[in-house]
């Protein structure tokens, strides 16, 4: 067997014309990648009843889970059988622009029927994922309203491992439909709301009070691994046993929570992340792309239904049965008490992040209907505009930058960086340390701050990760100098 790689590195070093002569060789085919994903329309049987025609990877709902081992390069071949140019988004890594999957970065397309080979060096260690980065605009069959999604897990070097299995689960909404009207207002986070940003959206409403609510997205159908509550097989466990889940919230734009009842999660990473202080919670909340990795001990034998407090979602697909090996009858759900979602209770107690070299400050304004109807979002009074694609902040590399962001909102904004991972500084009015993401909840009408070193050059995209958010204005393009 020859190795192409080493192949082309050798051929690097001989005159060009040698080259290419070994290279034609009509025998010589490339070797075949480490990984394939083809793009294409395909069904996913949510249930016998609920079969839904989407764009998926490799037929499959979800995307099948990529392992790669930290330090050592792949090559990835993304096969694209749709009529479009698609692009795969590795979130979560320290990887290269021209492969992290984003037009804004100047990672380029994968060509409709076309295909491209991607290598990079898979990092950090730890619970990642990829889907689509396309502008799905005001079409709900594009982006990542579709089934486009799949885990990816980066094996440490070495994995302390104190539990018995892993299970993956990947949220997610199938059936989008748009309807006019605010989004109910969610008020699971901590902190309270500022009254200075409330007067800041108000005064944005009241410019545009005469017209209709702006656009927003609705579902039909609700799902865990693709298959509604109820469908697909049950979590089989034995009493006693310690499984961490790795649970991916999947969706274009909404957020989800997760309850087991009679049960505790300890949550051990956030975003693939190991928190400074692992501790129990009754209940996960995700906001989009968000990732969380809990140790559940069985210890409460039945057959009960892990879901979504959200009764309408879970009862229309949110949620997967949990059935102990020796207990039989119907599933049960019990509702959780009220539970307020505060990520410094993961963080470091009486640490101070470092002191950062520069603050960035960020006001966060909803623009109703601006846009034929969507609602338009600006970033201290500007929207992105995918024509110009100007960068908005140069980085010097080594810097540690802070951002502060104001949400002058109702709406809860999951923050995203690409290519980076920051460190929580400030949520919820609290201070913390030691949280290391890269997609954050911003509540309503509150504040957030994280900082993060610019160590790795190229562009880099920052964006609100719904779908909705970022496609109309919530972007911004950062490029090191
Ligand atoms: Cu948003």
């Amino acid at each position: 067997m020859i190795d192409r790689r080493a192949l082309l590195k050798a051929a690097a070093t001989v005159p060009a014309a040698n080259a290419m002569s070994r290279i034609a060789r009509a025998d010589d085919k490339p070797a075949a990648a480490d990984y394939t994903v083809r793009i294409a329309t395909g069904l996913v049987e949510l249930a016998p009843e609920h079969i839904v025609s989407t764009t998926l990877y490799n037929g499959q709902f979800p995307g099948p889970l990529l392992r790669f081992k930290e330090g050592q390069r792949v090559t990835v071949d993304i096969h694209n059988d749709t009529d479009t140019p698609e692009l795969v988004h590795f979130h979560g890594q320290m990887i290269p622009s021209d492969v992290d999957g984003a037009a804004e970065e100047g990672t380029p397309f994968v060509p409709a029927h076309g295909m491209r080979r991607l290598e990079f060096v898979p990092k950090p260690a730890g619970f990642r994922f990829y889907h689509t980065h396309v502008v799905a605009g005001g079409d709900l069959n594009r982006g990542t309203y579709s089934g486009q999604v799949g885990t990816v897990y980066i094996e440490p070097k070495n994995d302390p491992g104190a539990y018995d299995r892993e299970v993956f689960l990947v949220l997610k909404e199938f059936a989008p439909s748009f309807s006019r009207g605010g989004d109910m207002a969610m008020d699971f986070l901590a902190g309270e709301e500022l009254k200075d940003l409330k007067a800041i959206g108000k005064q944005a409403d009241d410019e545009a009070k005469e017209k209709a609510k702006g656009f927003e997205v609705g579902y039909e159908l609700f799902s865990i691994n693709g298959r509604m509550l109820g469908s697909g097989e049950p979590v089989r466990v034995k009493q006693g046993e310690r499984i961490l889940f790795h649970v991916l919230n999947g969706s274009a734009g909404e957020i989800r929570s997760l309850a087991l009842p009679g049960h505790s999660f300890r949550v051990v990473s956030l975003d693939g992340n190991p928190v400074p202080t692992p501790a129990d919670v009754p209940v996960l909340w995700l906001g989009t792309a968000e990732r969380i990795s809990a140790i559940v001990e069985m210890n409460h034998p039945g057959v009960w239904v892990m879901g979504d407090l959200a009764d309408d979602d879970r009862k229309r697909g949110m949620g997967i049965v949990v059935e102990y090996a020796t207990a039989k009858g119907k599933p049960q759900w019990v509702k959780p008490k009220p539970f307020k979602w505060d990520y410094s209770r993961f963080g470091k107690a009486g640490a101070t992040p470092a002191a950062p070299d520069e603050t960035i400050e960020m006001t966060i304004v909803k623009h109703n209907a601006a846009l034929d109807g969507f609602n338009q979002w600006t970033l201290n009074g500007e929207a992105f505009s995918m024509d110009a694609m100007k960068p908005l902040i140069k980085l010097q590399q080594g810097r540690r930058y802070r951002l502060k962001f104001r949400n002058a909102s109702d709406d809860i904004h999951p923050l995203h960086l690409h290519r980076h991972s920051f460190e929580l500084v400030r949520v919820g009015g609290k201070p913390t340390a030691g949280i290391l993401k890269d997609v954050v909840m911003l509540g309503g009408f509150q504040e957030v701050e994280f900082d993060f070193v610019a160590d790795n050059p190229g562009r880099t995209l920052f964006h609100c990760h719904q779908q909705l958010h970022m496609d109309f204005g919530f972007m911004a393009l950062f490029d090191y100098a």
